[in-house]
């Protein structure tokens, strides 16, 4: 890593203390609870993790915590548990029962309380939906879902009769969806009419429709949302509220193996093609349980609102999956943030009572251009811990987040976490841990969190270096779907015995851990995970494509924006109209998350002798840095400098 990256990440070391007031009932009230509890966990993990674990209602008991044959861990071994019945049902039968689970606010305004006792019936009924449509344990299931209630009962149902569930996220494209049923080889997708987003309709059951075609899926259950014209397709569409209508009452949750696959969930990794991230349900849900209680210190009386979409992993763990297990109630709202007005999101608070918000830092930065005055409108009193997560937060966004929307009195939790770990990973307890702004702060109890060099030896104070985990965890993703292979060498090839996360980093004096960002091709665009190569192999299915390169450039809303170089094919008119076409051509691929922010015509790429494309070249050209470092591997310096010299001109 060289220096110059360090240096630019070396923030302001101010320290919050943890309020007093909040660390008094909090679960781990100082430091050196923490210490002791983080030794405690390392000393002995397995006693410690079992700990954790018996706090799930377990059906049969576990005969083994650990079985660890690098890179292969597999967790409570022989024990059994319904996952369904852990969110839902051992709450509808206590004192929980008439406590809301879910708060839900429909983007046009309509709203739901479903307390544990409907979520229990709901959940019920679509279980036996989904058996009467012929899905059978083992079988995956499809979610295309805007962030409705049903989605939530959807995923719960699919777990509950042992379906591994795929959820999509709603703004990805026909074609995406295609992809991702194709490659898990769903055979039932569970969609709606549409959802509300910007006051328009998401056309999620024409996308279906679109994606479906030649798959393995057999049918199709469609939510009413929206009351949007769509096509129909007896009798492989099915309306859910027939289905459910239709289904039996009464479902009692079977047993799964501890190691039963609970869902997997697509992200993007080095290559074209996005990787089917497999998690399976005792050791996810134990993760999921315990950060969510530990990391938010959790009461019976929070509302807790994290605003991530389910179609990503922070909705499947901290809207969903997390605060059911621990019986709180979860706040789901539908739609975008600038709708109708600026300050939705706060107005949202301040009518729900919201006590815990968690959101991403790209929001965060959103919200600080808006203005202050949005926040100022609404009292946001009934907060009192606030998080973030998905990137790494800049100090002024962080800064703002504590004073505009926590008045000064909240702590902030920075947590580092990833699809493959399934939970938070490294992250302040909010009545402990003093936070420094840009800082993740310190690895949760039972996480070995390192940061090395490339040989595996341990970094120095402030060195940058790799950012790895030393032992399993129990919301470890278990393999790549399809392709363990890949498993293997995405994840544990690049440092000896050690978990690669693919994050840069470095540990500061007082062992605080500062993520860096990626140290592979994957960038974050607004918070979403995307692959540079996934995006080059859009551009180049297009007929008038030849080559093409997209790398990151920093950008002060989005953490990163899409910059892409495009060669077209030769008698191709290379003109402000092409370059749209192919922007769309990506969304149409993708999605509009995808969608280039800038798409520069280039002669040539800059090249390596062996032919690799010099994406550190374009980066730094994309970014408009002066410096070009070491070029001496360049093939055709000339083809760089024509490139600068485009580049240049043209911004
Ligand atoms: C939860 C999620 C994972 C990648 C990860 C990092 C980045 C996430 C933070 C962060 C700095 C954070 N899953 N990342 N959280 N970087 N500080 N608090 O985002 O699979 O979609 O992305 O996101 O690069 O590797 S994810």
């Amino acid at each position: 890593m060289s220096s110059t990256s360090i240096q630019s990440v070396l923030q302001e070391t101010r320290l919050f203390p943890p309020p007093a007031d909040f660390a008094e009932g909090a679960k781990v009230g100082s430091m050196a609870a923490y210490e002791a509890l983080y030794e405690r966990a390392a000393t002995d993990p397995e006693g410690f993790w079992a700990e954790i674990a018996s706090e799930l209602r377990w059906d049969r008991p576990w005969t083994q915590v650990l079985d660890w044959k690098l890179p292969d861990a597999r967790w409570f071994v022989g024990g059994q548990l319904n996952l369904a019945a852990n969110c839902v049902d051992r709450h509808a039968a206590s004192w929980r029962r008439n406590k809301a689970a879910i708060l839900f606010e429909g983007e046009p305004g309509d709203t739901r309380v479903i307390t544990y006792g409907q979520l229990h019936r709901d959940v019920q009924r679509a279980a036996n939906a989904l058996l009467d449509l012929g899905v059978a344990k083992g079988d995956f299931v499809a979610i295309y879902m805007p962030m409705i209630p049903e989605a939530a009962i959807a995923m719960l149902a699919c777990a509950r009769i042992g379906a591994p569930h795929t959820v999509v996220f709603g703004g990805f494209s026909a074609e995406a969806l295609r992809d991702r049923i194709a490659d898990s080889r769903a055979k039932v997708v569970i969609t709606a009419d549409g959802g509300w987003r910007r006051g328009q309709v998401i056309p999620l059951k024409d996308n279906v429709d679109r994606a479906i075609e030649g798959t393995t899926i057999e049918r199709v259950l469609v939510v009413k949302r929206c009351a949007n014209a769509i096509a129909w397709h007896g009798p492989r569409d099915v309306w859910w509220h027939d289905a459910m209508a239709a289904a039996a009452p009464r479902h009692d949750a079977p047993p799964h193996d501890s190691e039963h696959t609970l869902f997997s969930l697509y992200t993007s990794g080095t290559t074209g093609k996005p990787k089917g991230i497999l998690h399976t349900t005792g050791g996810y849900l134990t993760n999921a349980a315990y950060t969510t209680r530990l990391v938010f210190d959790l009461r019976d009386e929070d509302v807790f609102w994290c605003t991530a979409d389910i179609g990503w992993v922070t909705g499947h763990s901290y809207v969903v999956y997390g605060p059911l297990a621990n019986g709180a109630t979860t706040l789901m709202y539908e739609g975008a943030p600038n709708q109708p007005g600026l300050d939705r999101f706060w107005d949202i608070i301040e009518r729900w009572g919201v006590t815990v918000f968690y959101t991403a830092p790209t929001a965060i930065r959103a919200f600080m251009r808006w203005g202050d005055e949005h926040p100022a409108k609404h009292d946001l009193s009934s907060l009192r811990l606030l998080g973030s997560v998905g990137e790494p937060i800049n100090p002024e966004a962080w800064m703002w987040y504590r004073k505009a929307i926590g008045g000064d009195r909240c702590p902030i939790v920075d947590t580092w976490w990833q699809t493959e770990t399934g939970a938070i990973m490294i992250s302040p307890l909010p009545g402990a841990t003093p936070t420094k702004p840009g800082s993740a702060t310190r690895p949760l109890p039972g996480i070995a969190a390192d940061i090395v060099r490339k040989d595996g030896t341990p970094c120095g104070v402030n060195e940058g270096g790799f950012l790895v985990v030393r032992r399993p965890w129990p919301s470890m993703l278990r393999t790549i779907f399809g392709d363990h292979e890949r498993f293997v060498t995405t994840y544990f090839s690049e440092v000896d015995g050690c978990y690669f996360a693919g994050d840069g980093a470095r540990r500061d004096e007082d062992g605080y851990f500062w993520i860096m960002g990626r140290v592979d091709d994957v960038i974050n665009v607004a918070g979403h995970r995307l692959s540079t190569m996934e995006v080059e192999s859009a551009l180049v299915s297009h007929p008038k494509v030849a080559e093409a390169a997209v790398v990151g450039r920093p950008d002060e809303l989005k953490g990163q924006a899409i910059v892409a170089f495009v060669t077209p094919r030769s008698g191709v008119v290379a003109n402000e109209e092409l370059a749209k076409e192919l922007r769309e051509h990506v969304v149409a691929q993708i999605g509009a998350l995808a969608r280039p922010e800038d798409l520069r015509f280039a002669e040539a790429l800059p090249k390596t002798r062996s032919g690799k494309i010099m994406r550190r070249l374009l980066r730094e050209i994309a970014s408009g840095s002066q410096s070009r470092g070491d070029t001496t591997t360049l093939e055709d310096q000339g083809v760089l400098e024509r490139l600068a010299s485009t580049f240049a001109q043209e911004e």
